[in-house]
């Protein structure tokens, strides 16, 4: 069911040349790119019509109209199961309390007497929020992406979800309720690359945003990385990872429950188990086929996600050398299920979101930890971080010198642009002093 990889004996390689012995999926979006194309293309020239024909080819329905009404929203909320709305509401509630801690305040650094440079947080001016609704309905996205763009003061929001034939159209009604909870009024029912166009270019319903975040498929992905440069983005979402780091002390039930909750969401989903210890790996080989028989996703993902070549059980001489691992990897989750469980975590360098010890598992962090689960894939942990209010914000630097504190550095400004062979960059310092530069 799964397959293991033995790193055991043999010194780990450094860098990339262990990054390149574990496993991971193929997720080729630069091959996507061609495809998704023609769609952005269309959207821009054709607008609304064009969003109307694509929800007729990919979608399976004919629209009279793309932006959802405000009766379908609050319908959807009426109609919410009572139980889902007070679980939506607590996730809501706890990613405001840990988000609205990320606010940065303007900061202003004296320089020098007479010279500052602040910093001012601006929050991003319209956003554009993707939804899927294929094998993936997830208000919860919805949450994780709303709240951080609203607690950094993003003032225009709207999302985009495809329109489902079933519900006659509209967007699931799950995603419906869930943009009613957050106070999001402005929903289309548009999907895949063309929702991403829909937003990087604005049509006759839809204005254009300044960036589009929210999970998608491959096609999202390549729309995202086709409009990047035009349009800020999240990430280029793929597909999604939990890595567990545990020794003897962890419990075999616990650790194969979690990998098989991320196999839930795709066939290419990865479940990566590091450990030391032998007989753990056992008990979890053991523990899988059973939890997964009872489980209800089997043929279509949980099956192929945990014997796909992205998924195994990486055998290693010691908790050090499964940091190693793991820090090699970079999951999107990372759990870590040792003895001092946050004494490891402490030496943890690259992973989207850690969770620590057996009652921390990835499934609170979906939810209802307040943590955001909108997290780096495909090893980009190494260098990028989860959706947070930062995401949302533009740092702008205001320079402001008084005449004397730019004298005081006008010699070497001058000279600085002499050596670049730029002498009107000089000349802009030398005007203000009657061409006399100030020598010090
Ligand atoms: N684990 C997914 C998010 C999610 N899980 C949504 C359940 N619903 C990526 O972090
Ligand atoms: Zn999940």
């Amino acid at each position: 069911m799964i397959s293991r990889i033995d790193l055991r004996g043999d010194a780990l390689p450094e860098g990339s040349a262990l990054r390149d012995l574990l496993p991971r999926a193929d997720f080729d979006v630069s091959a996507a790119l061609e495809k998704v194309r023609p769609i952005c293309e269309a959207v821009h020239h054709r607008g609304d019509a064009a969003l109307i024909d694509y929800a007729e080819k990919f979608d399976g329905v004919r629209l009279d109209q793309v932006r959802v009404p405000a009766a379908a929203l609050a319908r959807a909320l009426e109609e919410l199961d009572p139980a889902v709305r007070a679980a939506l509401e607590e996730s809501i509630r706890r990613a405001r309390i840990v988000h609205r801690e990320q606010r940065r305040a303007t900061h202003t650094t004296q320089v020098v007497p007479g010279g500052t440079v602040t910093e001012k947080w601006v929050p991003v001016e319209r956003v554009g929020l993707y939804a899927p609704g294929g094998l993936s309905v997830y208000p919860s996205s919805v949450i994780m992406n709303a709240v951080p763009a609203q607690e950094a003061g993003v003032g225009s929001m709207a999302l985009a979800s495809p329109p489902q034939k079933e519900f006659g159209g509209i967007p699931h009604p799950t995603i419906l309720a869930a943009c009613a909870l957050l106070g999001i009024d402005e929903v289309y029912a548009a999907g895949g690359a063309q929702a991403v166009a829909m937003f990087a270019h604005g049509t006759e319903t839809c204005a254009s945003a300044n960036m589009v975040t929210g999970p998608g498929n491959i096609w999202v992905a390549a729309a995202k990385r086709y409009f990047t440069g035009k349009i800020g983005i999240d990430a280029e979402a793929g597909p999604t990872e939990i890595a567990v780091l545990a020794d003897e002390t962890a419990d075999p039930v616990h650790v194969a429950a979690d990998l098989i909750s991320q196999a839930e969401h795709d066939p290419l989903a990865a479940a990566v188990l590091v450990t030391d210890s032998v007989a753990l790996a056992d008990a979890v080989e053991k523990e899988l086929a059973p939890q997964v028989a009872a489980t209800k996703h089997i043929e279509d993902r949980i099956a192929p996600a945990l014997a796909g070549r992205q998924s195994a059980i990486v055998l290693v001489d010691g908790v050090d050398a499964g940091l190693r691992v793991v820090n090699a990897y970079g999951a999107e989750h990372l759990e870590i299920q040792t003895a001092d469980a946050a004494a490891v975590a402490d030496r943890v360098t690259n992973a989207g979101a850690i969770f620590i010890g057996p009652w921390s598992p990835v499934s609170l962090g979906d939810y209802a930890a307040g943590s955001n689960h909108v997290l780096p894939t495909g090893g980009c942990a190494c260098h990028s971080s989860g959706l947070s209010v930062q995401s949302f914000l533009r740092g702008i630097h205001i320079v402001d010198y008084s005449r004397d504190a730019l004298a005081e550095v006008a010699h070497h400004v001058v000279t600085l642009a002499e050596a670049e062979d730029l002498p009107a960059h000089g000349a802009a310092i030398k005007a203000r002093f009657d061409w006399k530069v100030p020598s010090k």
